[in-house]
């Protein structure tokens, strides 16, 4: 018999095969995964069984054995009607659960009838303006018998006021309610931006929302704490593991401070993560996650084992897809599906095939659905209770990212809890920092993205997109408002505004008070500004990382010539020059505005970083108060047709045509002509490589650059 092989004599074949090259993976996160793990690597580990505490390996004792995760889609567009029949083909096509998509205007607070909000009705979402659309938007679909998830945290108040009323006209009592509603306003200060009030009453209006629903509604999960937008934002891992808990965890103090007793309610909270394109780390932060929040949870003094258990809602990765050769994102997403469902999600949803440039068609939904159709029917994956217990590389990954989480949830903690860290501001410089990060790595094609930086094709093939005419949406939007405004009791209406405002002022259950409004036929705005009128409207002003784009092309010879052209044209017009990154329109989605500050701020232009949430008219009063050289428009939320032509129309109204206006983000080049058409002299899709992009802008501006230097490397 011969001796079984040490790891020692591995490590010498495998040193061998690769004469000697270090095979270490250093992970953005800074985890370093060697190529082999071993007994000697999980020797104290021992993840326990599922449906157990604390949970390593799954919520349920039959997890999918028992009961597959629900497949739930997220989806909204347009009107209510529009939306309502989308939902009742996929839910007809195999779909478990549903989960609404609410258009920026609703989001933010906005009726339909607005003047803000002209470009985003029904766009990025389905607009809902009263109580009278969400009926419709579940005509046909009995409330207590489908699970739906609602993504709101901004106009939480009234949504969930409406859903209710929906509910009771349907003749369908609270308590059976079932469903989740995201109301995680933490994420939005740091990633999201669809916040409305302030800091601190919206802290207060999720300690109401517990209140009530803990009450009123046992089967309705009360927040949705949510990590995906995190990631989305460029977070790694390890920061959206640690910042999600610690954010549930906040929300368990506020729910406690606010009187109430911590398992009445914290069985009812919910997760959401996102799922990458790192396979086993993605796994293993879910088991890591479940792990984290056991711990905080018995710490924070929670005795029932409900309450101490993380159910989670996953989707898969929006900006792991890509508009370059769209159809490798059905494979992405498969992927990732798997990483979520190895993971132990309870539900899911997985992106559409042209995720990068428009929202799902039929055609791509159906896909996106079949993805998961195919995993929990074909392939027999469901049948065993995480399969990928015990694996050396998976148990290892998991205790790493728990105690790396851990000790961010730490300093969180040290320093007062995540409200607090929100407000200074350094876990959005964090992820921002590592956003720029990832950008520079994927720019200089050290992280590879098929059909973007390697293996790119010579022409792209378009497909065929959804596109929603915001401005009939929105015309039929207010014609609805007009009639039922026409049709309400109207001071009965009145006074339920009033005692809003006063429970505003006071102590009373903001939910239990909105209730009454959606009745009496209040609209999402009336509500949304009787709050307002007590706590003020919030703004913020972004603040670019510096260095860090930059610093990873040090020594680059390109990047040195840029530098030397930014510097050129400063000579030449007496100053740097200068560019207004302009955010129109309700679209937060401010990922990759920052990022193309803090590129071409390393370049040596001189940013002026607008604010969110501008008007075309602010936007062009900010360029011309700036006196800038470009205006850079950035659009991720479907407004780019209606508000940067207007943008465009009052630089030329004040005289100022020569200000360049150039435009980025989610715009699908069937809309490119039209942009040109209106005056835009540049755009930048998904998927742009910042240092092209600033080079186009320089030629722009007037710098010759010699064309061999500057075609894309
Ligand atoms: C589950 N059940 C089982 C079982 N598995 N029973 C026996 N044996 C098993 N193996 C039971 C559960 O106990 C539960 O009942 C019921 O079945 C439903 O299962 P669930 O696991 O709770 O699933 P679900 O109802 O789908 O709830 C999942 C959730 C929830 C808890 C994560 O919060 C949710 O659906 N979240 C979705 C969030 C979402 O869609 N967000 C979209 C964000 S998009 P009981 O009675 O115990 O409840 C976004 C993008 C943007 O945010 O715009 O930025
Ligand atoms: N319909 C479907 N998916 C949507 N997403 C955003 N809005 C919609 C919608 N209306 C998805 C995208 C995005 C994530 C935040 O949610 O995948 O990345």
């Amino acid at each position: 018999m011969t001796d079984k092989p040490t790891r020692e004599q591995w490590a010498a074949a495998a040193d061998k095969e690769v004469k000697g090259k270090d095979l270490t993976w250093q992970t953005p996160e800074g985890i370093a995964v060697k190529p082999l793990y071993t007994a000697e690597d999980v020797a104290d580990l021992e993840p326990g069984l599922p449906g157990f505490a604390p949970f390593t390996r799954g919520v349920r004792a039959s997890m999918y054995a028992g009961r597959p995760w629900t497949i739930r889609q997220y989806a909204g567009f347009s009107t209510a009607e529009e939306s309502n029949a989308f939902y009742r083909r996929n839910l007809a096509a195999g779909q478990k659960g549903l989960s609404v998509a609410f258009d920026l205007a609703t989001h933010r607070g906005y009726d339909s009838d607005h003047p803000r909000v002209t470009g985003d009705v029904g766009k990025a979402g389905v607009a809902i303006d009263s109580v009278e659309d969400m009926k419709i938007l579940f005509d046909g679909i009995p409330l207590d018998q489908m699970s739906v998830s609602m993504t709101m945290n901004g106009a939480v108040i009234p949504i969930l006021a409406f859903f209710i009323v929906a509910g009771e006209e349907q003749g369908v009592e609270r308590k059976l309610l079932d469903g989740t509603i995201q109301n995680d306003i933490l994420k939005e200060f740091m990633v999201r931006n669809t916040y409305i009030y302030p800091p601190e009453p919206s802290m207060r209006i999720i300690s109401d929302i517990f209140g009530y629903t803990s009450r009123e509604m046992p089967k309705f999960n009360s927040i949705s704490i949510s990590g995906y937008h995190m990631q989305e934002a460029g977070a790694t891992q390890v920061q959206e593991l640690a910042f999600t808990i610690a954010d549930g965890m906040e929300y368990v103090k506020y729910g406690v401070n606010s009187g109430l007793d911590i398992d009445k309610f914290a069985g009812r909270l919910s997760f959401f993560f996102a799922i990458g394109m790192n396979f086993f780390m993605e796994i293993a932060k879910l088991r890591a996650a479940r792990v984290l929040w056991h711990r905080v949870m018995t710490k924070l003094g929670a005795k029932d084992e409900r309450s101490k258990m993380l159910r989670t809602h996953c989707q898969t990765s929006g900006v792991s897809l890509t508009e370059q050769d769209p159809y490798n994102n059905v494979m992405r997403t498969t992927i990732e599906a798997m990483a979520a469902m190895l993971g132990g999600t309870q539900s899911l949803h997985t992106n559409a095939l042209d995720e990068a440039i428009a929202l799902p068609t039929d055609f791509s939904a159906r896909i996106a659905r079949n993805t998961q159709l195919v995993i929990q029917e074909e392939t027999g994956m469901c049948n065993v209770v995480d399969p990928l217990g015990g694996s050396y590389y998976v148990e290892s990954l998991t205790q790493q990212l728990v105690d790396r989480a851990w000790e961010i949830i730490e300093r969180v903690e040290a320093e007062g809890g995540m409200a607090k860290a929100v407000a200074a501001g350094w876990p959005k410089a964090m992820i921002e920092e590592a956003a720029a990060a990832q950008a520079a790595r994927v720019d200089r094609a050290e992280q590879v993205i098929v059909g973007v930086n390697k293996y790119r094709k010579a022409e792209e093939d378009p497909i065929d997109i959804l596109d929603v005419d915001n401005v009939a949406v929105r015309e039929s939007q207010i014609a609805r408002i007009r009639k039922m405004k026409a049709a309400r009791d109207e001071a009965a209406c009145r006074d339920a505004l009033d005692a809003l405002r006063e429970g505003a002022r006071g102590d009373g259950n903001l939910l239990e008070l909105a209730v009454e409004c959606a009745r009496r036929r209040a609209t999402l705005g009336e509500i949304s500004l009787a709050m307002e009128d007590v706590f003020g409207r919030h703004g913020t002003f972004p603040t670019p990382v510096q260095g860090i784009y930059g610093g990873a092309y040090i020594g680059d010879a390109r990047w040195e010539r840029l530098k030397q052209g930014v510097e050129a044209t400063e000579r030449r017009l007496g100053r740097k020059p200068r560019m207004l990154v302009a955010k129109m329109g309700q679209d937060g989605h401010d990922r990759g505005a920052n990022l193309v500050s803090s590129a071409f701020g390393d370049l040596g232009f001189d940013i002026v970083p607008g604010p969110l949430f501008q008007t075309p008219r602010e936007a062009a009063e900010l360029a011309l108060a700036e006196n800038v050289d470009v205006v850079g428009a950035s659009s991720l939320a479907a407004g780019h047709k209606t508000l940067i032509p207007e943008l465009i129309g009052h630089l030329k109204d004040a005289g100022r045509a020569d200000i360049k206006v150039i435009a980025g983000g989610v715009i699908p080049a069937q809309d490119y002509q039209y942009l040109r058409d209106a005056g835009v002299q540049a755009i930048f899709g998904p998927g742009t490589n910042l240092v092209n992009a600033a080079a186009e802008v320089l030629v722009l501006l007037g710098h010759n650059m010699p064309p061999e230097q500057e075609a894309a490397e």
